[in-house]
């Protein structure tokens, strides 16, 4: 399957606590979002309660025809028929998940450091993620890898490489000259009232960067 990683919006029970979750969504979406992904960590839902929100999400993304990936969860993601599951470095291994969700669904994998992103290159997986690149509220002790470490990363990675952690638009400039294929966030749309407006401004930012880019031979 062919996946524009551009603006990866990854959901948070936290960021869409007391409100309409699904509107939110729903406007990041309007707003230039190309992929969802679901992931619920706080503890306080039953599998139950993410499975019919998984439904929900499964609906609005098939409307406007972006991919849904669920966060660690193999079984939910089979339940929703979403389009991918995403691991980190201790969950199922990537040959389990490939065997379990055949070939044609999207597999993505977290690294945090250039080894692991080595490591990535020959399992069964379709994107990388490499990050965090800024520190971060958003995540409990995240590895910070920053820019110079990102460079590195797209020079050895074989696979599309979603840059994560910290990304605002305000930063998102160096992160796509750094050679990131496209940028994976929470709370830089999901952190502010009108995601339409967050995620359009997110968009337009890589976008003017890429077309920067491509007038210099660079992309
Ligand atoms: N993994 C590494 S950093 C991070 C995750 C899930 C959080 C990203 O959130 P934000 O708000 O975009 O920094
Ligand atoms: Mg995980």
């Amino acid at each position: 399957m062919q996946v524009d990683y551009t603006l990866y919006l990854i959901t948070d029970d936290g960021y869409l606590a007391d409100r309409d979750w699904l509107k939110a969504i729903e406007d990041a979406l309007r707003g230039g979002v190309t992929v969802v992904q679901y992931r619920s960590k706080s503890g306080t839902k039953t599998t139950k309660e993410m499975y019919e929100e998984l439904l929900q999400l499964r609906e609005l993304t098939k409307k406007y025809g972006v991919p849904l990936i669920v966060n660690d969860r193999v079984d939910l993601a089979l339940a929703v028929d979403a389009d991918g599951v995403h691991i980190g470095q201790d969950d199922l291994p990537p040959e389990v998940v490939r065997r379990i969700l055949g070939e044609d669904k999207i597999i993505g994998i977290s690294t945090h450091s250039l080894e692991e992103v080595e490591r990535a290159n020959d399992l069964p997986v379709d994107y990388i993620a490499f990050g965090s690149i800024y520190r971060t509220p958003t995540k409990e002790k995240p590895i910070v890898v920053g820019i110079e470490q990102l460079k590195e990363a797209k020079k050895i990675a074989k696979k599309p490489l979603v840059a994560i952690g910290g990304i605002m638009s305000y930063n998102v400039d160096e992160v796509i000259k750094a050679g990131a294929d496209g940028v994976a966030v929470i709370s830089a749309i999901l952190g502010f009232k009108d995601t339409f407006k967050a995620a359009e401004s997110m968009k337009r930012a890589i976008e003017k960067t890429r077309r920067e880019l491509k007038l210099l031979g660079l992309l």
